[in-house]
């Protein structure tokens, strides 16, 4: 097992009891009507079937125990059948059994081919994961509109931040040659639900839009249509001056109107259902509507207007810290964007990463959410690993997402959680999404290591219900990954759901942040202050001196904590009842301070998190090698070693750290603690100067 199969493995079911149970459904399927979807239901199927069962076949409807069915055919047997199906949206499916105990009889219903495509998948998933088919009666909708996957991937193979070897999308041979991958991959999609994929990086290369490179976008989207995924891509702000020739990009001026009115009915002439565009303005360099005095509003909704006749969608990104106010990079979005609310065109979100800075291991949910009740807000969350180790640590991510999406804005008063701000619940939004920046490469098990793509795999589960608890989620992608071994499952899932906040132990306790190594930010760097920007420097993000450390963005600091709603502007202003993992996000303290949990000093409570970080990495590291047996022997080693560069990587993080804190604290290691097997200037002379996935 080399990791190609992902979630979707079907491999032969060995119990026999088991098996005899879902050959009484698997074993004999119909779908009823003929499509382009249908036969990707119909090969899923005969795949499922014959690998799970080693057996199965689509037979007449009226032999058949498992019956998919769509549209006007699902309401008929509905009817037939007096299954009463629930209100659901179009792409929701209802599974339901009018079988009997020993004979089951299976419908899979849905309003839309795509809907009954999901449903299938989700049948197949509770195979899977070893659930009983008799009597089930499982009806889902999904709760967000676009489940979008960023790839970053530019024109010459190269995947910034990717970690998986280079881009899956082989440009030189598109559009003639379709790679097998590009199927697998579209499968993989639509067994989680993700609907949408943006095919290039948003450092967007302008060639994007020529009508050569068009051609190659539209194979792909011929290939997505009958998984019920639609292509998007970045575009360039300035695309009018670099691809029309025109003198300006301004999109208040006319002829930029025109320019893009004509390049968007070119697309979707190419391909009608063209998704829409994902823009990077007036950030980190790239162009935008600032540049001509316009606001992001003015720049979003030209394109919108362009778009708007073939029903595209702008995602407008608020990454953006480089405004004429200057202020500490933790507020520019908000005050950029928050002005804005109610500016928007009807088919513009803006995309907001999950934090108020970038990516961090963690950050407090970023103000922005709750904060713009006429503006529909795309979630994004980076599913790549820039900040978090790479490919060999292994983080499940799910845990992240569940903090940031149960997060409570008190927008709307208690219980308005980032969720329901993001699946429109809370503002009623026409139109919502969210995104992930992926972690998928060409690397033969996709994400560099296998238990990434439990992160993938997360992504598209909480794109579909942001509700969804984390640890479900691990549990169904242990067993479809790795094993059906009770304890095995039970073991692997601790792990998955304990890894995020061991990275964060030893990365960047309590709060700190950005504090990785200039660049390409790999390992641990908090020294880092030689950087153009202030705000780009590790020094600027843990301003540790003598007299302690942390950011003081409370109101006698930069007074970010004002951006939030009451009652958290308050209690995120006095250290005593700010969270402890936001701690040094938003209060400078002292190094005696005391940390209220532990009763330790702060220089202590500090110190013991990186040991213990690194401590429990060890102690993941042993805990997989115990399951040796119960693991496809490739899957093990590749984890194995990946975890045994992890436990070194997260001692080496520990010690520069503390090292480097130290000079600060004046303060010793308890006695008891293993000491740094080097001194600071060995780590602060480490470098890296071609780790992967940099711009
Ligand atoms: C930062 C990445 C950079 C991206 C940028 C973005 O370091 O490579 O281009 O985010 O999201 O985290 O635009």
């Amino acid at each position: 097992e080399d990791g190609y199969r992902l979630w979707l493995k079907y491999d032969l079911i060995s119990d026999d009891v088991k098996r005899n149970h879902y050959l009484t459904v698997l074993g004999k399927y119909a779908v009823v009507g003929s499509s382009p979807t249908f036969e990707v239901v119909r090969q899923e199927l005969s795949l499922a079937s014959s690998g799970l069962l080693g057996e199965g076949q689509e037979v007449k409807e009226k032999e058949a125990s498992l019956i998919i069915a769509a549209g006007d055919n699902a309401a008929t047997f509905a009817k037939q059948y007096g299954i009463e199906w629930p209100k659901q949206g179009d792409d929701g499916y209802f599974i339901h059994d009018v079988g009997s105990q020993n004979q089951p009889k299976i419908f899979v219903l849905s309003k839309s081919e795509k809907g009954a495509l999901y449903g299938t998948f989700r049948l197949l998933k509770q195979i899977q994961t070893d659930d009983v088919l008799s009597g089930i009666n499982v009806a889902s909708s999904p709760k967000v509109q676009l489940r979008v996957l960023n790839h970053w991937d530019n024109l010459d193979g190269h995947v910034e931040r990717g970690y998986a070897g280079r881009s899956i999308w082989n440009w030189h041979k598109l559009p003639g040659y379709i790679d097998q991958r590009y199927v697998d991959y579209a499968r993989a999609n639509a067994s989680i639900g993700i609907n949408g994929t943006v095919l290039n990086n948003v450092n967007a290369d302008p060639l994007m839009l020529t009508p050569a490179y068009l051609q190659k976008v539209r194979a792909l989207a011929d290939l997505f249509r009958p998984y019920g995924i639609q292509v998007y891509l970045s575009v360039k702000f300035s695309s009018p001056q670099l691809l029309g020739g025109l003198e300006t990009s301004d999109p208040l001026e006319p002829g930029v109107q025109k320019w893009w009115r004509e390049k968007v009915s070119e697309i979707y002439k190419t391909i009608p259902d063209f998704g829409g565009f994902l823009v990077k303005a007036n950030s980190e360099g790239q162009p935008g509507p600032g540049d001509f005095g316009r606001t992001h509003a003015e720049g979003a909704n030209m394109l919108a207007a362009a778009l708007q006749p073939f029903d595209g969608i702008v995602m407008w990104r608020a990454f953006v810290y480089a405004n004429e106010k200057n202020e500490e990079r933790s507020k520019q979005a908000y005050s950029e964007f928050k002005p804005l609310d109610g500016q928007f065109a009807n088919n513009v979100l803006v995309q907001v990463k999950n934090g108020p800075i970038d990516f961090q291991p963690r950050e407090p949910f970023s103000p922005l959410f709750g904060a713009t009740p006429e503006t529909p807000l795309m979630m994004e969350f980076q599913i790549t690993m820039e900040y978090l180790g790479f490919s060999t640590h292994m983080v499940y991510l799910g845990t992240m997402y569940e903090e940031v999406l149960e997060s409570d804005t008190f927008a709307k008063g208690e219980g308005s959680t980032v969720a329901k701000v993001i699946d429109g619940q809370l503002f009623s939004n026409h139109i919502t999404g969210m995104a992930g920046v992926a972690n998928i490469g060409a690397d033969r098990n996709w994400t560099g290591n296998i238990m990434l793509q439990s992160n993938w795999y997360v992504f598209g589960r909480m794109a579909w219900d942001p509700e969804v608890s984390a640890r479900e989620v691990a549990n169904d992608w242990t067993k479809m990954t790795l094993s059906h071994d009770p304890d095995t499952v039970d073991a692997v899932t601790t792990m998955l759901m304990d890894s995020h906040e061991i990275t964060v132990n030893y990365m960047t306790p309590l709060g700190l942040h950005h504090i990785m190594g200039a660049g390409h930010h790999f390992g641990p760097a908090p020294w880092v202050d030689w950087l153009a920007r202030d705000d780009w420097n590790s020094v600027y993000y843990h301003k540790a001196a003598e007299d302690g450390v942390g950011f003081d963005r409370s109101p006698t600091g930069v007074n970010s904590v004002e951006q939030y709603f009451p009652p958290l502007k308050e209690l995120w202003a006095k250290p005593e009842t700010t969270p402890e993992k936001y701690l040094l996000w938003f209060h400078h303290l002292p190094w005696d301070y005391r940390v209220s949990s532990s009763g330790r000093t702060l220089w202590n409570e500090i110190v013991h998190r990186y040991y213990q970080g690194a401590e429990d990495v060890a102690r993941m590291a042993a805990k997989w090698n115990s399951l040796k047996e119960h693991i496809d022997p490739l899957q093990f080693e590749q984890v194995r070693m990946s975890l045994a560069i992890q436990q070194k990587e997260a001692i080496w993080w520990r010690d520069a750290c503390v090292l480097y804190f130290m000079q600060y604290s004046q303060q010793p290691l308890p006695d008891n603690l293993e000491k740094p097997s080097h001194d600071l200037e060995y780590y602060q002379s480490l470098s890296f100067p071609h780790a992967p996935g940099q711009g």
